[in-house]
């Protein structure tokens, strides 16, 4: 088993031709969840599982499982995956690389006619991205038991359709019962999407943790009026509250360095017509940072800064954290496979931190969990020129490969 190899060009070949589910002139993907494209790419990866004699479940959240048996059906499966949805802007790798290395490493066990003692399975996780809908990681956080079923269908997208009404459209409304039953181990291959990885000349990112993240939406409402005769001083402007607030976020980012992230990334104005003050204003914030304590001191800042800028500017604020996901630290052993797998391929790696959230990261709290990065081109990613290279997207599938077979044994 030891010189065991995956099909490096079978993987990157299965990538590119996922990526034309979704593709985009820039060469990115925009297969936002649960849309007629991510029901393509889905439609793909299970008839490429079934093709590699997998039996194909899916459950009530729409997650796609596919399992290959082992010599010991009573064992736990040891679980690769990741996600098929992308980002409106999205790149050909994030998500979708770590369910095809899961495709690939069974794809290679099959050609060698190994039998594992554990049952493998490879998993695709429903809108991990919280872009379509929030929060991210809403499926693998519906199978941990994070959030319960109801609160998972119910989640909509800005023109109110909901995840249960697209998942019965879609045709992946499954019968299977989401969570509740034991994985003996999760690996997640993913790129790292930020720069460490290439500029310190590493192949492999062993990832002991992930940071904590909150995401909240704030709706400030002012007075629409007339851009004309309404005098600077009456003016209740939803709009430069939230400005003042783009900037508060910023700068609470830029004090609790290091490694804290501060980010509005939607906003929308109304009436948005070039000679009337905006009456209201709906945007969220994303911050996040490794350690508890600093991301309540972000959250603390955050909500002075909301009430402060509501006042001066005299606005009616309607504000909610929708979500929060403390910092993860992830299996010790786990980790340890991953660290050896990569040392016995004499692959170069170093421990980091995950500054992106994953679905390992609600899967960590069911099963012993890590993952593996892989370094992206110049640290780009949700951005349709993240790109990657052969040699990176194999050396990941090896890595998973070896770390899947030591805890299947
Ligand atoms: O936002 C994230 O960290 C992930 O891409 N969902
Ligand atoms: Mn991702
Ligand atoms: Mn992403």
């Amino acid at each position: 088993m030891n010189n065991l190899k995956i099909n490096g060009q079978r993987l990157w070949d299965s990538l590119m031709e996922m990526a034309q589910h979704g593709a985009t002139p820039k060469g990115g993907v925009c297969r936002l969840a649960l849309t007629d494209v991510d029901k393509a790419a889905r439609d793909l990866f299970v008839r490429w599982c079934e093709e590699a004699g997998c039996a194909v479940t899916i459950d009530q959240m729409g997650n796609i499982f596919g399992r290959r048996e082992g010599r010991d059906p009573s064992r736990a499966p040891i679980m690769m995956g990741s996600h098929i949805d992308s980002q409106p802007t999205g790149g050909k790798y994030d998500g979708i690389y770590g369910v095809l290395a899961g495709l690939e490493v069974i794809r290679t066990l099959n050609d060698a006619g190994i039998e594992t003692a554990a049952p493998i399975e490879v998993s695709a996780w429903t809108n991990e991205e919280g872009s379509r809908f929030a929060p991210a990681m809403v499926s693998s956080g519906v199978f941990a038991g994070v959030f319960d079923l109801e609160y998972g269908l119910s989640r909509a997208d800005l023109d109110g359709v909901s995840m249960g009404e697209e998942l019965q459209r879609i045709g992946y409304a499954g019968a299977a019962p989401v969570g509740g039953r034991e994985v003996g181990a999760f690996f997640e291959a993913h790129i790292e999407q930020g720069p460490i990885l290439e500029d310190e000349g590493y192949t492999i990112g062993v990832v002991t943790d992930a940071q904590g993240q909150r995401w909240y939406e704030v709706t400030f409402t002012g007075q629409e009026a007339h851009a004309g005769p309404t005098p600077m001083g009456s003016r209740r402007d939803a709009l430069l509250g939230a400005a003042r607030i783009i900037d508060a976020v910023n700068r609470i980012g830029l004090a609790h360095q290091p490694n804290a992230c501060a980010t509005v990334g939607l906003i929308q104005a109304s009436p948005n017509s070039r000679n009337v003050i905006p009456g209201r204003v709906f945007f969220t914030v994303d911050l996040r940072h490794p350690d508890d304590a600093v991301l309540s001191q972000m959250d603390t800042a955050l909500r002075a800064a909301l009430e402060q800028v509501a006042g001066e500017v005299g606005l009616r604020m309607d504000f909610e954290q929708i979500w929060y996901s403390p910092p993860v630290r992830f299996d010790e052993a786990c980790i340890k496979a991953v660290r050896g797998a990569a040392e016995a391929e004499g692959f170069s790696h170093r421990d980091m931190v995950s500054g992106a959230g994953h679905d390992a990261c609600y899967i960590a709290r069911v099963a012993p969990t890590s993952m593996i990065f892989i370094p992206c081109v110049d640290g780009i990613s949700h951005n349709e020129v993240e790109e990657t290279t052969p040699e990176w997207v194999t050396a990941g599938g090896q890595v998973l490969l070896r770390a899947v077979l030591e805890r299947a044994r």
